[in-house]
């Protein structure tokens, strides 16, 4: 990415900054989601501290990935205050 960055304008950086700001990717291990109702939760909880964030739910394996700009920390305790008690996160 740093070599096409060189080329753009100051302009452009700021545009790719805002395009793609500091968003990081979280894989949360959460308990608790048992339907779709549950994963809606999940979802609504995460966009109440990043109303763009991308939310990803998988019931089966009970993971939920999230593409947010707002801190690890704020997600989990907006999922385990709706409930969802978040057991192990990592970084992608
Ligand atoms: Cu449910």
């Amino acid at each position: 990415m740093k070599k096409y960055l060189t080329f753009l304008s100051l302009e452009g950086l700021q545009w790719y900054l805002i395009q793609h700001g500091d968003n990081t990717m979280y894989e949360l291990q959460v308990e608790g989601m048992t339907c779709g109702g549950c994963a809606n939760s999940v979802t609504r909880s995460v966009r109440a501290v990043d109303s763009n964030a991308k939310v990803d739910v998988d019931l089966k394996a009970k993971k939920v990935r999230i593409d947010t700009s707002v801190a690890l920390e704020k997600v989990t305790s907006a999922i385990a205050d709706a409930g969802y008690p978040v057991v192990a996160s990592a970084t992608m």
